[in-house]
């Protein structure tokens, strides 16, 4: 039988086709899930084509700093999926340019408000929401979070702590919702030719270094994250939470 079969799936983050969250999404529906991808305004029509890829896909609008949007988009996926939720995907993140051009200590008060409110606040307002649907039978939480927490990558800067402001959350959300039986975890993926990656100067040769100090001497591929994703999501996971799982070919273990 599928890993997921007849589960129900909610994911926030996919952009195009090389996003993160689009891997996941062809992971979990690979092994049987029922899937509603939600979108930002703009990115619409890249959301849409990609959903008729997998049949059955529904598509809705969230903007995850309001909270209007994000009440509509759970009960709209409550609809849709009879009140009942399996597993929620947070894949957003965003800091304003400036803020990972400009040295960190020159991070402003509005940029660290709209880096933390995009990409640490939006999961504790999903997973506030995602409670009332996944208490009958449990559920799984999963959000996107990446080593610069923890080890200072330079520019990163306002975003790194806005990550560790994310994997602490997620610990605390698992310590809460655990009673529950829902399970919060997070992957730390290596770095990523996505649409937010490619916003970063000198992405590429950062990449290419991080291949030669990789254990496994590569990069790791979208598809590699969506593997994971699909695990952590599954039974095989079902006494996993709290947890950071490293997706980066090894990357996090090396001190030279
Ligand atoms: O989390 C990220 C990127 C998140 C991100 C990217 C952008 C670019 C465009 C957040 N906000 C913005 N805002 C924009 O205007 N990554 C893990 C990818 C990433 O970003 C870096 C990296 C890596 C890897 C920034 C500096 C150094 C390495």
């Amino acid at each position: 039988m599928p890993l997921l079969e007849g589960k129900k799936a909610l994911i926030f983050g996919v952009a195009n086709h090389r996003s993160i969250a689009w891997a996941i999404a062809q992971a979990l529906a690979g092994e049987g899930a029922r899937l509603v991808l939600t979108y930002q305004d703009r990115m619409e029509k890249y959301v849409r084509d990609l959903a008729e890829k997998i049949p059955g896909t529904e598509v809705i609008p969230c903007d995850v700093q309001d909270d209007g949007q994000l009440d509509a988009a759970f009960a709209r996926t409550g609809e849709i999926f009879s009140g009942e939720l399996d597993s929620l995907i947070h894949c957003v993140a965003f800091a304003p340019a400036s803020e990972l051009e400009n040295p960190f200590l020159e991070t402003t008060r509005s940029g660290f408000h709209t880096a933390l409110d995009i990409s640490t606040y939006s999961l504790i307002g999903m997973a506030r929401r995602a409670k009332p649907l996944m208490q009958a039978k449990g559920g799984s939480i999963l959000a996107l979070t990446y080593m610069a927490s923890e080890h200072v990558m330079p520019k990163y800067n306002v975003m790194a702590v806005a990550k560790a402001g994310l994997e602490c959350s997620v610990r605390y959300l698992a310590y809460e919702l655990g009673e529950h039986n829902i399970r919060v975890n997070a992957i730390s993926a290596g770095p990523l030719n996505t649409l937010a990656a490619r916003g970063i100067s000198g992405f590429t040769g950062f990449r290419e270094q991080s291949a030669n100090i990789a254990p496994l001497r590569r990069n790791i591929e979208q598809s590699e994250v969506g593997d994971a994703a699909l695990f952590l999501s599954s039974n095989l996971a079902r006494a996993i939470t709290g947890e950071v799982l490293f997706v980066d070919a090894g990357y996090n273990i090396m001190g030279a």
